[in-house]
């Protein structure tokens, strides 16, 4: 059905979301900031400085940009070494399957995230031959719920957005995905900003639709 499938990382191939869940919440703990899984749910598919924009809604102190960027590298030390405790048992075997089944299908496989540790994940989690392309946030100027991470995704494929499917944990990606023009399949609770082509539990399911 599909000539590609762009995957998010975070929350589909694997569950970094608890890494960042605590990563944000040790920063948040240390400027007096509330923070918990509502507000962490927001920050899902977003880039890291807006991630943090968000956090520091509920702050009385205004912080300066430089103070803001010391913040967030504070953050993502703290969230690399979480990271680097990953191995190829976070990829769940049956989403390591239905990866080798969409391949011999024919299917182009790729990544699109506005994380810029991807590279850095897919290497932990030893899956860096699963994909014919890898489109991260080193690579895109806007972050999810803008298109660009996908349409670039599926430029490095050589396909249109009308031959892609998107897989997506976060409401920002679906809005992302549909802006490219792409069918897209959620994985989770929702609530979603838009209807999605698909609900799926996980993305082992993905092999039953594309
Ligand atoms: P980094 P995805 C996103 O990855 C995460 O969902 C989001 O929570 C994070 O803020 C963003 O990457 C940036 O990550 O700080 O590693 O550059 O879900 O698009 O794969
Ligand atoms: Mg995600």
């Amino acid at each position: 059905m599909y000539k590609g499938v762009i995957f998010d990382l975070d929350g589909v191939l694997c569950h970094t979301d608890r890494f960042h869940y605590r990563a944000w919440k040790k920063v948040a703990d240390e400027i007096g900031v509330p923070f918990d899984e509502t507000v962490n749910r927001r920050l899902r598919g977003v880039s890291r400085l807006e991630s943090l924009e968000i956090i520091l809604e509920k702050s009385r102190e205004t912080f300066s940009e430089e103070q803001k960027e010391q913040l967030a590298e504070e953050k993502n030390t703290y969230y690399r070494t979480l990271l680097s405790e990953m191995t190829p048992a976070d990829m769940e075997p049956a989403v390591r399957e239905m990866l080798q089944e969409l391949r011999a299908h024919g299917i182009q496989i790729a990544v699109g995230s506005s994380s810029k540790n991807a590279p850095f994940i897919i290497e932990r989690l030893g899956a860096e031959k699963a994909f014919d392309a890898v489109c991260d946030g080193t690579m895109i100027t806007h972050s999810k719920p803008h298109p660009e991470v996908f349409l670039k995704a599926a430029q490095a494929l050589g396909l249109e957005p009308g031959e892609c499917l998107v897989v997506e944990d976060a409401p920002a990606g679906l809005e992302a995905a549909k802006a490219a023009g792409m069918d897209c399949a959620v994985i989770g609770q929702g609530p979603w900003p838009e209807k999605p082509e698909f609900e799926l539990k996980s993305a082992a399911e993905v092999a039953q639709i594309a």
